[in-house]
């Protein structure tokens, strides 16, 4: 008899999180409850074939619930993962309020599941899906060859930005469409001209691309690039690795690709990581130029592998790969990524 809660669950992430469930062939649930705020209490969602009503978020909702899953705002997590956590619930957190925290694991099963086990406040965190997309290949070769440091630059899709990401991109996309767009990427702005200004976006991203992600750091940094580098830290268990992100906006619906410039203590070549990453269930390798093989977003989305490709020892730097990495951003990067964890606690109640 093990309880699940999905708190958010009719929003964009709560809604993948649904189907990865309906999707399963066996479930360990006895029960699975959907919690959402006032706005969405009442909802009738179908899962697994029966109607479930959504309840409201409120303390008792948490009531002989064993695993409560978030995918809110970081607010309403901190707010809301200790109280589930205090009612005798393992909360799983998809937000960014306890990533940091020493005392919550932050847990990529493939990497560090041994690490759920140690939950002194009750509460996992789930990684931002842009350190999300990579963690399954550099988990794999840091294992074999000993990641020393990283240098990334991602291409993030607008629905990390949630449902309010690709509905802006969707309304632009339809605005270029038929205009006759010149050749400056002014144009582009032009023919947004009717759009609202309010965007998840601080630029035009139909036909465009925006080096910016999160919210303004110290140093010009934004907040995604610290996520990466503090978080990649955190789940690979390497304290002091060198990491130097540059997080970049493209007009992709879903799935967040990377561009990894990897570097190992231990010789390592194309053909060895082959092997290790083609060994990584969790993995589908992509990787043939010669025959036009390679990852794209396309190639990812709605799936659960990291698609991987690109591995090109580096020219001029020692002990160094470059590949291209491709993650579902909502599945992986998100929902699928939270459930597992759930699974992997779920084995052990
Ligand atoms: C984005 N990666 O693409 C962000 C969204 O820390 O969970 C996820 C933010 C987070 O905008």
């Amino acid at each position: 008899m093990t309880v699940l809660a999905i708190v958010g669950a009719t929003g964009a992430v709560g809604s993948t999180m649904i189907e990865i469930i309906d999707a399963r062939e066996s479930v360990p649930w006895s029960e699975i409850r959907l919690v959402a705020s006032a706005r969405s209490a009442g909802k009738v969602l179908k899962v697994r074939g029966e109607d479930v009503t959504v309840r409201l978020l409120e303390p008792e909702v948490f009531d002989g619930v064993d695993i409560a899953l978030f995918d809110v705002p970081d607010e309403v997590s901190a707010e809301w993962a200790p109280v589930a956590a205090s009612r005798g619930a393992v909360a799983v957190d998809n937000s960014g309020a306890f990533r940091m925290d020493p005392e919550v694991p932050l847990v990529v099963p493939e990497v560090n599941a041994d690490e759920a086990a140690n939950r002194p406040k009750g509460i996992i965190a789930n990684p931002n899906c842009t350190t999300l997309s990579m963690m399954a290949a550099m988990g794999a070769l840091h294992r074999e060859f000993g990641l020393t440091a990283l240098v990334v630059s991602s291409y993030q899709a607008a629905s990390g930005a949630g449902q309010g990401g690709i509905d802006r991109l969707q309304a632009e996309l339809s605005a270029v469409a038929g205009k006759d767009l010149g050749s400056r990427s002014g144009d582009v702005a032009e023919a947004l001209a009717d759009l609202p200004d309010e965007s998840p976006f601080p630029a035009p991203l139909a036909l465009n691309v925006v080096p910016w992600a999160g919210s303004l750091k110290d140093g010009g940094w934004s907040s995604e690039e610290l996520k990466v580098r503090n978080e990649s830290r955190k789940i690979l268990g390497i304290p002091d690795l060198k990491v130097s992100a540059t997080c970049v906006r493209v007009p992709v619906v879903t799935t967040h690709s990377l561009a990894v410039h990897a570097t190992f203590s231990r010789e390592v070549t194309v053909e060895a990581a082959h092997k290790v990453l083609g060994a990584q269930p969790t993995i589908v390798l992509r990787d043939d130029p010669a025959a036009g093989e390679w990852p794209t977003p396309a190639d990812a989305v709605g799936g659960d592998p990291t698609v991987v490709g690109r591995i090109r020892q580096a020219l001029d730097f020692p002990d160094t790969l470059e590949l291209f990495v491709c993650g579902d951003n909502l599945r992986k990067g998100a929902a699928l990524n939270t459930y597992e964890i759930a699974e992997t606690v779920a084995a052990t109640l």
